[in-house]
């Protein structure tokens, strides 16, 4: 699943893709290096970012998830939000993402239910503004698998049929990099919930910390993909449904690679 930002504020690649003719060019590009899902969000998730209206999220989207469904792209839209969701699925999008997993909008499951899309039911605690003060865990894989239950429930309680629902448990989400960490490490805990899973670990925080020079600082985002890459590798080795990352081709050969050598 190759990411296609268009915000301005997003902390992985903000600002770039902003504009709809080059949001929809980087998803061509993304495309042609082997992206089998596009997913296209207009809203930032960074940690104390601020909401977009619907309108302005609507003027975002649209345009690039018609355009790139038009060019017969499989198109995931990245929304907390239903009236989003609706208007892309009506514009061609085939996949809904929503990083709330139904807690933030719960009439976002009425409309995949509705729809009978396929639907990513992220672990997720909190909008970004405060949602780093809720990384409170005494066991961290054991209450995002809880949590992760409880909004599969009601995503089914809600029609949606139970084939169509993904989980990812939402790295960085209420989640400090220890806690990525622990889930990554503890992984196949998560089979339990019986879903296929998607990962969203590209360019994330805690590889800019793992990764952080001499002088304290981390990484910064867009030098974190050959880390990204190798987590890629050892997911496809897990054997996970898919990965969401910025730059595609390099995890693209890495899934290649992993495959080859499971065949
Ligand atoms: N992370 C971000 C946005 N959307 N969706 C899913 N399913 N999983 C994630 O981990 C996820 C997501 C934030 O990253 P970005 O700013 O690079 O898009």
């Amino acid at each position: 699943m190759g990411v296609v930002n268009v915000t301005p504020d997003s902390f992985s690649d903000g600002g770039e893709w902003f504009d709809s003719g080059a949001a929809l060019r980087h998803g061509y590009a993304l495309l042609t290096e082997g992206a089998d899902i596009i997913d296209v969000g207009g809203e930032s998730t960074r940690p104390g970012a601020e909401r977009p209206s619907v309108a302005e999220e609507r003027r975002r989207v649209l345009p690039v998830v018609r355009a790139l469904a038009d060019a017969g792209a499989v198109v995931s839209i990245d929304t907390m939000r239903a009236e989003i969701a609706a208007d892309a699925i009506q514009a061609g999008a085939r996949v809904v993402n929503d990083v709330s997993g139904g807690r933030s909008d719960p009439q976002i499951l009425g409309v995949v239910a509705q729809r009978g899309t396929p639907y990513v039911c992220m672990h997720w605690r909190g909008h970004a503004a405060d949602m780093q003060s809720r990384a409170t865990y005494a066991d961290v894989v054991g209450e995002v698998i809880a949590e992760l239950g409880e909004q599969l429930h009601r995503a089914e309680a809600a029609g949606v049929a139970s084939d169509q629902l993904i989980i990812d448990p939402g790295f960085g989400f209420a989640k400090t990099g220890e806690h990525n960490w622990e889930l990554l490490q503890r992984l196949a805990e998560l089979d339990g919930l019986g879903r296929p899973l998607l990962l969203g670990l590209s360019r994330k925080a805690f590889l800019g910390t793992l990764l952080g020079g001499p002088d304290g600082l981390p990484r910064p985002a867009k030098e974190r993909d050959d880390a990204t890459t190798a987590l890629t590798t050892w997911a496809a080795l897990q054997g996970v449904w898919g990965v969401r990352v910025h730059s595609v081709r390099a995890s693209r050969d890495a899934i290649a690679v992993a495959q080859r050598l499971a065949r």
